[in-house]
């Protein structure tokens, strides 16, 4: 696999400072030396640049750095549609905004070459909020609303070439899910797996269901891993922790069966602070579980998919 790097060091889409110091802690810590273990190449394509403010009319609600985050959704999707043309592009955060860029440049992509697009969002948090439901104001709970074309978004985020078909989502993970959202997702095709789902059917199961249906549509499969997706414990250096998140085994056995899937052709992994993580531990995670999810083993073995 050809391995593109792409950082995305934003954090005005969260309120803690550090989130956008998580690229070069992933890289300081050895991304790319992982991966390159495993067989791949790798290529860093550096940060997307700082864009300039977007012009936004006002928002009735308060949102927090509107015009920023909306003008690092509009460069990060040029730069995610650019780096899909070919190799896997691996878009590193910055938070989870990020995403409303890099899965709509991939969607673009995917929509110009006829394929379905399908999304695996890792995450203790739907994301699904709209810019009218939000109560925080924190755009890093937008993107997943924006990106399958819920309303309300025009204006203020970039046009969306392609919104994703719903029914092409699944969440999993959930936690926190806050009214609005819950609301939303009631009546959306989204596939939303809260962790009492998993605790009463198990991981593995409920992506094989996903995975069988991204093979079926013959689709892509890009996954946007939000490290808080894991538990707190294993994983402290996050700016939103919800307890009771998935297991170091939960993690690996996920990213294990998604490599073995060979579906999966882009990735994301955001909302690391290296600022809040406690010796690297939450980096060092982060990296091992990129390398499963790109072929690594216990025993160097392979499975059959
Ligand atoms: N994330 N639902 C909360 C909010 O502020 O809207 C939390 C969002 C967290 C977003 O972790 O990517
Ligand atoms: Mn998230
Ligand atoms: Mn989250
Ligand atoms: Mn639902």
């Amino acid at each position: 696999m050809n391995c593109k790097l792409i950082s995305v060091p934003v954090e005005q889409g969260q309120p803690v400072p550090g989130c956008a110091l998580g690229p070069e802690a992933l890289k300081g810590a050895g991304l790319a030396d992982a991966l390159r273990e495993l067989g791949h190449e790798v290529v860093d394509l550096g940060s997307v640049p700082t864009p300039q403010p977007r012009v936004v009319p006002d928002h009735p609600n308060h949102l927090k750095f509107l015009p920023q985050v909306s003008a690092w959704v509009e460069v990060t999707a040029q730069a995610a549609y650019e780096a899909s043309a070919d190799g896997f592009p691996i878009f590193l955060g910055g938070d989870h905004s990020i995403s409303a860029g890099s899965v709509s440049g991939l969607a673009r992509r995917a929509a110009e070459n006829g394929q379905p697009l399908f999304v695996l969002w890792m995450d203790a948090h739907s994301d699904f909020h709209t810019l009218d439901t939000t109560t925080s104001g924190n755009l890093h709970g937008v993107p997943l609303a924006y990106l399958c074309g819920l309303p309300g978004f025009d204006g203020y985020f970039p046009p969306l070439a392609a919104p994703l078909a719903q029914e092409r989502v699944c969440i999993l993970g959930l936690r926190s899910v806050d009214k609005a959202e819950r609301e939303a997702l009631v009546v959306s095709p989204v596939r939303a797996y809260d962790m009492s789902e998993i605790d009463r059917k198990g991981i593995g199961p409920l992506l094989e269901a996903f995975l069988d249906e991204v093979r079926a549509a013959n689709g892509l499969l890009h996954v946007s891993f939000d490290v808080d997706f894991l538990d707190p414990p294993l994983a402290p250096g996050v700016g939103t922790p919800v307890q009771g998140g998935a297991t170091f085994r939960e993690a690996h056995l996920a990213m294990e069966m998604l490599y073995e899937s060979g579906l999966v052709t882009s990735l994301d992994v955001v909302e690391l602070n290296p600022t809040l993580d406690e010796r690297g531990r939450t980096a060092g995670l982060a990296i091992e579980l990129v390398g499963s999810l790109l072929g690594k083993t216990i025993t160097g073995k392979r499975r059959a998919a």
